[in-house]
């Protein structure tokens, strides 16, 4: 979830870098003109094309989201045996962040240095397992191969049976990058669970049934222009695999910036 509307527009409007470019690159904090009439090419790259069953195109009201859906992203089996492996297998959490204990258990893993903070949390990545490496690896070349930023993160969520849920929100996306990408996964060999949009200035709702195996992806300025939501409606047990494009360092980098300001009081 998102700590705040208009910080979140300044740092995502900070960087005209590509994603790759040097964390020092990233940590400056410039505001630069392009949120306001950038273009597709400037917010996606030139390789990237539309892709999937698509809900929001870039170019839609001229806000450069980018909502699609792939509902055989993993096939059945693939995704069945993951999920028995990861519920039985990982460390479930419940944490407790600024809002109030969440109503669903996470997990948390990534490459070295891809801290994610959000909703007063501060993550670290526990290292990839053997069993989420080839799903890492497909995501990549998969996306990568569509002109998208490298995903570097995941947060798994676990809803179980007949619980849990998430309320409307923006993804706090500060530290993914300048074109942020958020690919969810979903494993739910039992049944589908209700995935909701919502457009900010319009209220414009979207209601996906997401099926087991399928891929969600949020790409370019979505988290600014649509919330979205997991109603707790009668429900199977899902599990999902929320991949970041979290840049390495960035919240180390903000860390060392916000001491260094600290230092000079
Ligand atoms: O479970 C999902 O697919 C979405 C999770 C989500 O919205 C979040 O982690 O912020």
């Amino acid at each position: 979830m998102a700590r705040g509307g208009q910080a979140i527009r300044s740092l995502m409007a900070s960087s005209g870098a590509r994603w790759w470019k040097d964390k020092n690159t990233l940590m400056k904090r410039k505001m630069s003109s392009l949120e306001e009439g950038e273009s597709v090419e400037q917010v996606f790259g030139k390789d990237f094309k539309p892709f999937g069953d698509v809900l929001v195109h870039p170019n839609e009201n001229g806000e450069n989201c980018f909502i699609t859906y792939l509902p055989k992203f993993m096939q059945p089996r693939a995704a069945t045996e993951l999920f028995e492996h990861l519920r039985d297998n990982v460390e479930w959490r419940r944490e407790e962040d600024s809002v109030g204990v969440q109503e669903r258990l996470t997990a948390y893993f990534g490459d070295p240095h891809c801290t994610f903070a959000y909703v007063g949390l501060r993550l670290t990545p526990q290292p990839w397992t053997g069993s989420l490496l080839p799903i890492k690896n497909h995501v990549n070349s998969f996306f990568t191969s569509h002109g998208l930023p490298p995903l570097t993160a995941c947060l798994l969520n676990n809803y179980e049976q007949g619980a849990g849920r998430i309320v409307w929100h923006h993804d706090e996306v500060r530290a993914h990058g300048s074109c942020p990408l958020v690919v969810s996964i979903t494993l739910s060999p039992d049944g589908n669970r209700l995935f909701e949009f919502r457009h900010v200035a319009s209220k414009r709702q979207v209601s996906l049934p997401v099926l087991h195996g399928s891929a969600v992806v949020m790409a370019g300025r979505t988290q600014l222009h649509w919330q979205h939501r997991l109603p707790c409606t009668p429900s199977p047990h899902r599990i999902s695999l929320t991949f970041r494009s979290i840049v390495p360092g960035y919240e180390e980098g903000l860390l060392g910036s916000l001491k260094g300001m600290d230092d000079c009081q």
